[in-house]
């Protein structure tokens, strides 16, 4: 190579690491960090207001790079047959987030905030602004707009720490379904789901939580959930556990092992109804993320995937 092109070559590079920060671009949709490779995003400005109605007709959302492989994670690696797509958005006031789900039977039983939404069907979003892997937020959608949102302070092997009763001050959800959700017997093509995080949401996410600027890399990830086997099976499973909390109630204990001889045998009754069901739900679930966690499952943040702030 002539000298004069191997300085012109160094010199990109540079201009590579320094538009990169911390975090070289190796090909398109991923860059390497800590733990490996993880999947990347380039998140675009967008110049017109965003209105969250669950359409991502919007001209910023049809410019706006297409994500398409969501990775299947803590289940077998099989093909995909629910598939997922999703965009990211922002401008001075939020982050925006679009999903939209292909899926033949939508179904959804929690409608209350802060309801348990993993158990179902929902889309999620992880966010830690400054990539330490503590303090992040996580906020999950459901096909009726239901959400719930929690802050996790750690993971540790010995302690999960999170509080559910933390809420996202100002956050926007919508949920568009073509298809009906809840009815078994009519075939559904899926939903599309829109986000609006205002930034000062981060606040407690981050030491002096803000706006990112230009050209920053934040640390986040995108999941889906998405349950087969259906919503007859889950009311079954709430139903049963609704008759071990009873159980657990009329006896006055807090732990199942103070049962009496009696009562233990009401609660084997029960579970061996209830466990081979909820194994049957989660068989038949597609888990799947954006940047691939393995079978670390959800709270696997050194795997996030990196995003960058662009124009
Ligand atoms: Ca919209
Ligand atoms: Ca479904
Ligand atoms: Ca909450």
């Amino acid at each position: 190579m002539h000298s004069n092109q191997w300085l012109v070559s160094v010199a990109a590079g540079l201009l590579l690491v320094a538009a990169f920060g911390s975090f070289s671009l190796l090909s398109a949709g991923q860059t390497i960090s800590s733990a490996g490779l993880v999947s990347y995003y380039a998140v675009q400005r967008t110049a017109t207001p965003i209105v969250v109605d669950g359409s991502l007709g919007e001209f910023a959302w049809q410019a706006a790079e297409q994500i398409d492989g969501f990775e299947r994670i803590l289940s077998d690696y099989d093909r995909v047959l629910s598939p997922v797509r999703a965009k990211m958005l922002w401008d001075d006031e939020h982050f925006y987030f679009g999903f939209a789900c292909r899926d033949p039977d939508i179904w959804a039983i929690y409608a209350n905030e802060d309801d348990h939404l993993w158990e179902e069907e929902v889309v999620e979003v992880f966010i830690d602004p400054d990539g330490d892997g503590e303090n992040y937020l996580e906020l999950e959608v459901n096909p009726l707009n239901t959400v719930v949102d929690l802050l996790i302070y750690h993971v540790r092997p010995s302690s999960f720490k999170s509080s559910i009763e933390w809420d996202i001050a100002g956050l926007q959800t919508a949920v568009q379904v073509q298809g009906t959700v809840n009815d078994s017997l009519s075939r559904d093509l899926g939903w599309a789901v829109e986000i609006a995080i205002p930034w000062a949401a981060m606040v407690d996410s981050v030491d002096g939580g803000k706006k990112p600027e230009r050209g920053d890399t934040w640390r986040l990830n995108l999941y889906r959930i998405d349950r087969t086997a259906g919503r007859n099976l889950k009311s079954w499973i709430n139903d049963l556990r609704g008759k071990v909390a009873a159980l657990l109630e009329e006896s006055g204990v807090d732990e199942m092992d103070q049962l009496n001889p009696e009562q233990q045998e009401k609660l084997e009754e029960i579970r061996t109804k209830l466990d081979p069901l909820q194994e049957r739900h989660h068989k038949q679930t597609e888990y799947t993320a954006w940047s691939e966690t393995f079978q670390h499952g959800f709270h696997h943040p050194a795997r996030f995937g990196v995003v960058q702030f662009v124009e």
